[in-house]
């Protein structure tokens, strides 16, 4: 689209013209969105086919996926071809606001949180540094539900982000492929999205797969008495694709859910094979021109399914077939909650795909000769193998067949090394490698906050710091300049400004920006513990109550729970009711406000994110494996208040403790604090805990006869009598926590020393760059050199 402004203009009128059947200036914004997104389709169009070509003859790389949460496109788009500012000017001549237009994007939510985001994040790194990667996952009809809360109870709707079309996603008919189950034989059509990035000519590519039925529509039973078993047949193929589940964390043994990975990853596994078969010609050599990253086990089924294709189809040996396997594939573990690894009974292997199930038995035989030639005992073979106690243990079979095993977080790696895969890692230490997050810091930074990126570029003299965030580190000694300082507090003041007219129009709420935001954005889990931050805000209002003089806070939150996690449920009826009762109260809703967004999703995380003062990463020591949001509000300059957790840890060792606000019992420690654990000696003694862990049953909160609010005090103090008390040590942390976020709201008077910390957190985020992150996966596990177009 490089063309003088007026041609622009005219190019751009024309696609809205087409989208919208009326003049640019009637078209209603969202029309405006079609249309101009077709522009930017088609400006992309060569760049992208070049690319395809490019990657498709050289060595590459394929991330597996169930879940990519995209959120919006344009805007990415637009940035990342520079286009910004010309396309801002042309759509004004045509009577509209950019920012309007943006806002007529529905998100593609096509995943649950952060495992789904940082794919995202990483084809946008992949593209820019013009790695050759393909991301393949699902064409989901529905993405993450949305939600809407009903007297303060959360609710879902289904998200249908795509029903009235989608400009960025390319429905690939003559590159379909053809997925049998032993029930059922459907359809795999690609859609294709293109992945721009930044000051290049190359464009990736997101491969989603639409499972439809064989044939258009069998004729013969629509004349027959088959009708409408032919209808049925049709409708339950589509249900493959239909929606996304929307568990984190708890596996749940679902069919569907193991016939949508099945899907996903026997129709990428084909095409690479195809494409394989154009290049070359011996299959031998297939880990020679491809590797394949599997996000979790989600997509663990690649492994028998690649040895199915590699010999019954192409007529390799069992040793042949294994050993390309075994070069081929790496595993990213997400997680180490046991809970959430995928374990499927033996049944639905054996009714979905029975060829595939006979290759997991064999792969389990070897395994277990294989052990005792190793000369492991009985016991622990059978622990460690793919198939016991009527399970297939897909973490096991990743563990066993891939040549690579990382965590996302140096501590993360190393309890995966100590304890969830500790038998794994006895046996093969060289496999294990840590690959800590990253967050791409065009839609973290240059994107979301545009007047903290132009400072940026002003003092640095170049906007290399776009794709090099390293450079950041060199404005380090502007900390000490205090006019630098002013204009980062105004820039803050600004964004707060933004955010507090947004969420006035989007859910109705008042907010002060003189205030300090103190944000917590993920999913709902106990292990992350918002409930901690809700009885902190609690006790906050009675402190504010009997006359304390506190500093003036808004306390955002932003959470889905999964819909069957009653727990989770409760705790954003909690909050919910905290809100109504502090911002309802005449005189403490003069300091404090709670705001909880509703439908938490990445485009609300950009209106969020830069307006924050202060980043929540508060999970209890050992369970979150990174987190990606503690990077994101670093990079816009939040503190951090939290735990030693997860990516946590890194953050402070990049800004310095002087520099982050850091409360709790850490790993090592909780052991030993759990064995002689009383919540309820807490509960009497700590200063504040019994008030309000008693608002929850003493009619002070409405939890209108659900009984959830009495199940969650149970949950703290006595395990309601059949679980353990406060298992994620809730409690514990109180009084740490309570003291390091009093004093962090005291030291955000000094406005100077505030903007310094916030300031050594922008220029030390280098390291959290999704592009340092790509490196080192490219470097050291997909063996993978950049491939630039042009
Ligand atoms: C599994 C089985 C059945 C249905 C659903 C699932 C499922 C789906 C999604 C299990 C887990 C997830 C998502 C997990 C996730 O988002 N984990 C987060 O990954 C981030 C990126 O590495 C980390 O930063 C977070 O710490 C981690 O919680």
């Amino acid at each position: 689209m490089r063309e003088s402004s007026s041609d622009l203009t005219q190019r751009i009128a024309g696609f809205v013209r087409s989208a919208s059947g009326t003049t640019p200036e009637d078209a209603t914004d969202r029309k405006f969105w079609f249309g101009l997104s077709g522009a930017v389709m088609d400006a992309l169009a060569e760049d992208w086919a070049e690319t395809t070509k490019a990657y498709n003859a050289t060595r590459q790389q394929h991330y597996l996926s169930a879940e990519f949460l995209m959120g919006r496109a344009l805007l990415n788009n637009l940035t990342n071809l520079e286009l910004e500012d010309e396309v801002a000017a042309a759509v004004r001549e045509s009577g509209h606001e950019l920012s309007d237009v943006l806002e007529a994007e529905n998100d593609a939510a096509l995943g649950n949180g952060g495992l789904g985001r940082l794919a995202a994040c990483f084809l946008d790194s992949c593209a820019t540094q013009n790695y050759p990667v393909t991301g393949y996952g699902l064409l989901y009809r529905y993405g993450l539900f949305k939600q809407t809360f009903d007297n303060g109870f959360q609710a879902e709707e289904p998200d249908a982000w795509r029903e009235d079309g989608y400009p960025f996603t390319i429905r690939r008919d003559n590159e379909q492929r053809i997925v049998r189950f032993d029930d059922m034989t459907v359809r795999a059509t690609p859609y294709d999205m293109p992945i721009t990035g930044y000051g290049t000519d190359n464009v990736g590519t997101l491969r989603l797969w639409k499972a439809e039925p064989m044939a258009e529509f069998d004729y013969d039973a629509f004349n027959s008495q088959r009708f409408t078993d032919a209808i049925v047949e049709r409708e339950s193929v589509m249900d493959i694709c239909r929606v996304l589940y929307p568990n984190d964390t708890t596996y749940a043994g679902k069919v569907l859910r193991v016939r949508q990975q099945y899907f996903f990853v026997s129709a990428s596994l084909q095409q690479m094979i195809d494409n394989f078969l154009a290049h070359h010609e011996d299959l031998r050599d297939f880990a020679k021109y491809n590797c394949i990253q599997l996000n979790d086990t989600h997509p663990v089924l690649a492994i028998p399914e690649l040895m199915r294709l590699l010999l019954d189809d192409h007529g390799m040996s069992w040793d042949d077939a294994w050993k390309v396997t075994c070069e081929t594939f790496a595993y990213t573990n997400h997680t180490v909650l046991a809970e959430a690894l995928e374990q499927w009974n033996v049944t639905i292997f054996q009714q979905l795909f029975y060829r595939v199930w006979e290759i997991t038995q064999e792969i389990d035989r070897r395994f277990r000769e294989h052990m005792a030639q190793l000369g492991l005992d009985q016991g622990r073979i059978d622990y460690m193998a793919p198939v016991s106690n009527g399970n297939v243990h897909m973490a096991w079979i990743a563990c066993y067949a891939a040549y690579s095993i990382n965590g996302v977080a140096a501590l993360h790696t190393e309890i995966i090394k100590a304890e969830t895969l500790k038998e794994w890692h006895e046996l093969w230490p060289e496999k294990f490698n840590n690959k800590t997050n990253g967050v791409t810091p065009r839609r973290w930074l240059k994107m979301c906050n545009p007047r903290l990126a132009s400072l940026l570029t002003r003092l640095s003299g170049s906007d290399a710091w776009v794709t090099e965030l390293d450079e950041l580190k060199k404005l380090r000694h502007f900390a000490e300049d205090d006019a630098v300082m002013e204009e980062l507090m105004d820039i803050k003041a600004a964004n707060k400004a933004d955010f507090a007219r947004w969420i006035l129009e989007r859910d109705g709420v008042e907010v002060d920006p003189n205030s300090i935001f103190d944000t917590q954005i993920k999913r709902l889990h106990e292990y992350k513990r918002q409930l901690l931050n809700a009885l902190y805000i609690l006790d906050l209002y009675y402190r504010v109550k009997q006359g304390e003089q506190v500093p003036a806070r808004t306390f955002i939150f932003g959470a889905k729970a999964a819909p069957g996690y009653i727990r989770a449920k409760a705790i954003i009826k909690f909050i919910n009711e905290i809100a109504n009762l502090v911002n309802n109260d005449a005189e403490v809703s003069k300091t404090l406000r709670v705001v909880f967004v509703e439908n938490y999703n990445v485009s609300p995380a950009e209106h969020i994110i830069p307006a924050s003062d202060v980043s929540e990463q508060i999970s209890t020591a050992g369970k979150e494996a990174s987190g990606t949001s503690n990077m994101k509000f670093m990079m816009n300059g939040a503190l951090t208040l939290g735990t030693l957790d997860g990516a946590n840890v890194e953050i402070v060792d990049s800004v310095g403790e002087d520099n982050a606000y850091i409360f709790g019992a850490k790993v090592e420690e909780l052991p030993e604090l759990k064995a002689h654990y009383n919540p309820q000696a807490l509960y009497e003694t700590v200063p504040g805990l019994k008030r309000a862990i008693d608002a929850l049953v003493d009619g002070t909160l409405n939890d209108n006869g659900s009984g959830w609010f009495h199940d969650l005090r149970g949950s703290l103090l006595d395990g309601n009598g059949w679980e353990t008390p406060d298992v994620y040590y809730v409690l514990g942390d109180f009084e740490s926590y309570r003291e390091t976020r009093d004093r962090m709201a005291e030291d955000y008077a000094d406005k100077l020393a505030w903007a310094r910390k916030c300031w050594i957190n922008i220029c030390e985020s280098g390291r959290f760059s999704s592009d340092r992150t790509i490196n080192d996966y490219a470097r050291e596990v997909w063996k993978l050199d950049p491939s630039p177009i042009h």
